[in-house]
């Protein structure tokens, strides 16, 4: 695909693409008779030299890469497929696979890892949960994984990560994995859980106590060995991440190990956001990135290299929700692209993701989940799915470029209105009628 991607305005390099448009407000043409118009046919890939609308400055100056969809690389839909192979005990909710890492490919096939909860009972969010019952869909967890050889069918293998002996990192639970492959060894890190998820009556977000705990392989397929011990803290007391990291999520950089996190930075419901922990071994020490957080929204946030820096999915929560951002340096992300439907929890196939390269070529596809599934029967599980896409600079597939994605009617009138708003707004209008 043609590349339309520019370079960032230096002195915006902080801002959105909003942001970056309102720092060179466009002059308004002296003679409005006699100004040129907005030229019709294919987008200029070049600023037209013409005075323009801060909409169409950004397009422009912004990160941005092109205003037209079909030739803009880092956009992209979403394309969903369920998965042949993985058994979900008819869905009573005592199975759930979720939070997949990066695709690998090893030895002929593609290799993924994820929490896996098999409970006796599933789990119960309202107090009853003890040391057999879940508190939530990743509580009493391990980290299990799956080869495939198309991507569409999977052969669960077995264990990866067992929980660990009390009171090591991860007695409690291991969940949220991702991989690294790192000087011939492959490293997986983790949630590692020092108590039941969501019992942390510390944290103003009730969050849970987790950090990120790590084990390393010869082989993608074990054995593993815990490093037993807590590689990327919690920040200290007063800082944005004091009180939760997860979704730990390794890529190789400048030599380094880059490994973005979610944290909660408090309020309710909690604000999310992306930081950066660097190191030059595995297993750390990993120092915190001082312009934390560097991406101010996003829940389960993937990365990818892409041309000369990285670039992330960045959906569920925030005001920069459902974009797709692109940092340079991995660090100042900006909006590259704004989409819909994005994949929960995406792990995707990331073939240059530890190849340290400066000339990333994106992602088509990987594993994501559907969670909640049936959780008002009592039977809440997650399921993985496949997702496609195309943010590859090496593919160029027309059907992935579409913006207009509607719904049937009965998905939007799902998330129809509470009762609570229902009274509020029926109320509203009878004030207003007899005003
Ligand atoms: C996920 C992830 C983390 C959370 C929980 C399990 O979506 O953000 O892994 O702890 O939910």
């Amino acid at each position: 695909m043609r590349s339309l991607f520019r370079l960032l305005i230096p002195t915006c390099v902080l801002t959105g693409g909003l942001m970056s448009a309102m720092c060179c407000v466009a002059d308004e043409p002296t003679d409005p008779k006699s100004a040129p118009a907005f030229p019709y046919g294919e987008v200029p890939e070049q600023k037209p030299d013409m005075p323009l609308s801060r909409a169409m400055q950004r397009v422009y100056d912004g990160t941005y890469a092109g205003l037209d969809c079909a030739r803009n690389e880092l956009f992209t839909r979403f394309k969903y497929t369920p998965l042949e192979g993985l058994d979900y005990s008819n869905g009573d909710g005592t199975v759930s696979r979720r939070d997949a890492t990066k695709i690998i490919k090893h030895d002929g096939k593609f290799y993924v890892w994820y929490t896996k909860r098999h409970t006796a009972t599933p789990p119960d969010y309202d107090g009853g949960a003890n040391d057999t019952i879940p508190s939530r869909d990743w509580d009493l967890a391990e980290i299990w994984y799956a080869t495939s050889t198309d991507g569409f069918t999977w052969q669960e293998q077995g264990v990866a990560i067992e929980r660990n002996e009390k009171p090591s990192p991860g007695w409690r639970s291991v969940s949220t994995p991702d991989i690294l492959v790192w000087k011939g060894k492959y490293y997986l890190y983790y949630q590692a859980y020092l108590a039941m998820p969501g019992s942390r009556t510390s944290s103003a977000t009730n969050g849970d106590d987790c950090p990120v705990s790590a084990s390393v392989a010869d082989s993608p397929d074990g054995p593993w060995t815990p490093c037993n011990k807590i590689v990327v803290d919690n920040g200290p007391p007063g800082s944005w991440d004091q009180y939760v990291i997860h979704d730990p999520y390794p890529l190789v950089r400048n030599g380094q190990i880059y490994l973005y996190y979610k944290g909660e930075m408090g309020g309710d419901p909690p604000v999310r956001a992306q930081g950066l922990a660097i190191a030059d071994h595995p297993f750390g020490p990993f120092r915190k990135h001082p312009l934390n957080p560097v991406i101010n929204s996003g829940h389960e946030t993937s990365l990818f290299p892409f041309k000369e820096g990285l670039a992330a999915l960045v959906s569920r929560h925030g005001l920069e929700h459902n974009t797709i951002q692109y940092a340079p340096d991995g660090v100042n992300f900006e909006v590259a692209a704004i989409t819909g439907l994005m994949p929960i929890a995406p792990g995707a196939y990331v073939p240059d993701a530890f190849t340290d390269t400066k000339d990333g070529r994106g992602i088509t596809w990987g594993l994501c989940h559907f969670r909640n599934i049936k959780r008002d029967e009592g039977k809440s599980h997650s399921m993985l799915a496949r997702f496609d896409c195309d943010l590859s600079l090496d593919v160029d597939d027309i059907e992935m470029k579409e913006s207009d994605i509607f719904n049937d009617p009965e998905i939007n009138f799902k998330f129809g209105l509470s009762e609570q708003q229902r009274e509020r707004i029926e109320s509203d209008a009878q004030a207003e009628l007899q005003r």
